[in-house]
């Protein structure tokens, strides 16, 4: 009896291990529980080059930072150089791998470009940053308020033209530098900075200068040099690369600059007295996170003004609270409430 109850103890054990080397077998074969997203390609055109040019420095470190957050995405960025007459073929390429879910860019010009690439490639999509194009099915454009952004710059370089500022003159000149027109500056940047001016002393008048390119530091050194011999004591750029040439012009004549896009103190303090700046960084890595995240709004077409935070002024940097005179500052910062607040606000005209 004994030998047969401990018969039956090994055969439950040896039960007991077989089943339980079976489960384990079992969940060996079992496929692991990981979600694998499918790879999502963005190519980044930069119309132009990186270095030198703020909203394209912008461009590029917002959509990396949105990237690095997924494990699935990924970025190739692409300088398109200066000739613009190749954007259109590059981007063709670039289309043509069929390797990127999204081409994005950024410049008002660029939805125009990308608009004919996308006749030939239905199912390309287009994310155009600083841009502005209503109803295209594969394409979503955001557009700063940039009458805002230059109204800032404008109502600093009135207070500055008329202040006791080492620097100023009696006259009432102020410049403007830019490197080439185009529908965003002629009705918007400009506009903007002659309202500015004006509603500090409507007898400002405007010497504005084209330099026809985006990278001739000395033809800009030059037309600056014009202004300043002409009475110009302060001047706006806008010109990408070529901004150094009329950074350096001022600050060899103890002028000033009004600086565009982003917070630029540092490269000339007590010159650049003024910076209008875009939160492009944050916008284009929210945007690319939509995009990853398949929750991007295409053929839509949205403005961003102050008052929702992507235009705004850069007073909080020591280099303007230090160099700048209080009584111009605190002027100044009446103006920069009432933006933010949305009590003063400029519309964005058709473009
Ligand atoms: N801005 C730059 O800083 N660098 C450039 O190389 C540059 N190229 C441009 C080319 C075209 C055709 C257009 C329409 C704009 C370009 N911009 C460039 C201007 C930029 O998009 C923006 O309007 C200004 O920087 C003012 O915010």
């Amino acid at each position: 009896m004994k030998k047969i109850v401990i018969l039956i103890l090994i055969a439950l054990v040896i039960i007991c291990l077989v089943a339980v080397g079976l489960i384990i077998g079992f969940r060996k074969k079992e496929p692991p529980v990981v979600e694998k997203a499918e790879p999502f390609g963005i190519a980044c055109f930069v119309p132009g080059v990186v270095a030198g040019s703020p909203l394209y420095e912008l461009l590029v470190e917002g959509a990396e930072k949105a990237v690095a957050e997924y494990g699935h995405a990924s970025l190739k960025v692409i300088e398109g150089g200066f000739n613009q007459a190749e954007w259109g073929e590059k981007i063709t390429s670039l289309a043509a791998t069929g390797e990127y879910d999204v081409i994005l860019t950024s410049n008002p010009a660029m939805p125009f470009v990308c608009m004919d690439v996308a006749k030939n490639f239905p199912n390309q999509k287009f994310l155009n940053v600083d841009a502005y194009l209503e109803g295209h099915p594969q394409m979503a454009t955001i557009l700063y308020n940039q009458v805002e952004q230059a109204y800032f710059v404008g109502y600093l370089g009135g207070l500055v033209t008329k202040s006791k500022m080492p620097g100023a003159n009696p006259g009432l000149k102020a410049g403007m530098v830019v490197a080439q027109e185009y529908p965003a500056l002629t009705k918007m940047m400009k506009p903007g900075y002659e309202q500015g001016l004006k509603a500090v002393d409507p007898g400002i008048t405007i010497d504005y200068r084209v330099i026809g390119n985006w990278y001739d530091a000395n033809k800009a050194a030059d037309l600056a040099n014009s202004m300043m011999d002409a009475g110009v004591d302060v001047i706006l750029t806008i010109a990408g690369g070529a901004n150094q040439g009329v950074i350096k012009a001022a600050q060899e004549r103890g002028k000033y600059v009004l600086f565009f896009d982003s917070n630029e103190y540092k490269i000339a303090p007590g010159t650049i007295v003024g910076c209008g700046i875009l939160d492009q960084g944050r916008l284009v890595y929210e945007k690319v996170k939509e995009a990853i995240e398949g929750k991007l709004a295409y053929g839509t077409a949205e403005i961003v003004s102050t008052k929702d935070g992507y235009v705004d002024f850069a007073d909080d940097d020591p280099l303007y609270t230090g160099n700048v005179p209080e009584d111009v500052r605190k002027k100044m910062d009446v103006v920069i409430k009432k933006m933010r607040s949305g009590e003063l606000t400029f519309e964005v005209p058709e473009l």
